[in-house]
């Protein structure tokens, strides 16, 4: 009943005038983030915005909803499959509850680095992954990936080796892959919403989370958490998603207007996500964040182990084509 609604809003939001016989759409999409205004991925997707604007001269705008104002990435993907939103960022990792193939991409340690990571979204896999989730029942259209580095544990312990995180709630992300992966690793996985990861660390609910730098950051987490520990266990892409009941009433040129617009924009938060690692990282440390660096990751490859055994056994072509990626 509340799908149906909000398909409906989506609906008469988009107005369809006919100029000289065709059907030419005028819009103004719904963008939904997590992340503030100033997050690569927020900024990307505004800059996508402006162009389609520009190139449709006022036809199609993008309004985007930072910070989390329409909800987590659980609810807004809920309405973005409804119709309600149109463009949604969001984790890969979220969707795969979604669409199991895609947590291929998010199991622990399944690239060797960010920039093995970087060629496999950006190539034929990449596109095959994108496909994948258009084709799935999601109800969605994936469009581009965008960066998200890698994803470390957070805590008021230095963690090196799995031992280390015993008897640590740590955060994961919504996905049993995530829970399975943090209790792999050693600890306790809690998995609940980006939203109340502070208020949570803050009253000792959980002993800590894991993410990259610029979310470590931006979301204050280093103010409640103050011992950084590179395990890079988790190398998530990002990904930016269309709703496939708002897709199927746009013509093939402005499909293909957003899809060139947001391959441009993996791009573009390519950049965006370079400079603001590095900058998170000077803030942090000035803040005096302790980074260890020492952390025993074949330690951790090896605990993971049973993890990617688990999720990956229906889909160990696909991996050994991810590991041939050089
Ligand atoms: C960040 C992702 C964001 C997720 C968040 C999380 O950019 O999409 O919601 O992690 O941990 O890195 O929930």
């Amino acid at each position: 009943m509340k799908h149906r609604m909000l398909w409906k809003c989506a609906v008469l939001a988009v107005a369809v005038c006919t100029a000289g016989g065709a059907l030419a759409q005028k819009a103004t999409f719904k963008a939904a983030d997590v992340h503030p205004n100033g997050y690569p991925t927020v900024e990307a997707v505004k800059s996508l915005g402006t162009k389609l604007e520009a190139e449709t001269k006022g036809r199609l705008k993008v309004r985007m909803y930072a910070g989390g104002v329409l909800g987590d990435e659980k609810s807004t993907l809920e309405q973005t499959q409804a119709g309600a939103i149109q463009f949604q960022r969001m984790s890969l990792g979220a969707l795969g509850p979604v669409v199991p193939e895609v947590n291929v991409f998010n199991m622990p340690f399944v690239f060797r680095d960010v920039t093995h990571m970087r060629k496999v979204i950006d190539g034929p896999i990449g596109d095959e992954i994108l496909k994948k989730i258009t084709d799935s029942q999601a109800r969605l259209v994936a469009l581009a990936f965008m960066d998200s580095g890698s994803r470390s544990v957070y805590s008021n312990r230095a963690v090196r080796t799995p031992g280390d995180l015993r008897g640590l709630k740590i955060r994961m992300m919504g996905n049993p892959l995530f829970v399975e992966t943090m209790n792999a690793m050693g600890g306790s996985g809690v998995s609940m919403g980006s939203g109340e990861v502070y208020s949570a660390m803050q009253t000792g609910l959980i002993d800590g989370a894991e993410n990259n730098e610029p979310t470590y950051w931006t979301h204050n987490h280093y103010s409640v958490v103050r011992v950084y520990s590179r395990t890079e266990h988790l190398i998530l892409p990002e990904i930016l998603v269309f709703s496939k009941a708002a897709w199927n009433k746009l013509s093939p040129d402005d499909q293909q207007r957003i899809r060139r617009l947001a391959r441009e924009a993996q791009f573009e938060a390519r950049t965006l996500w370079d400079e603001r690692v590095r900058k998170d990282t000077e803030s942090l440390k000035a803040k005096g964040i302790s980074f260890v660096d020492d952390v025993d990751k074949k330690a951790f490859i090896a605990a993971t182990e049973p993890v990617r055994e688990k999720y990956g056994r229906p889909y160990a072509d696909l991996i050994r084509r991810i590991q041939d990626v050089n």
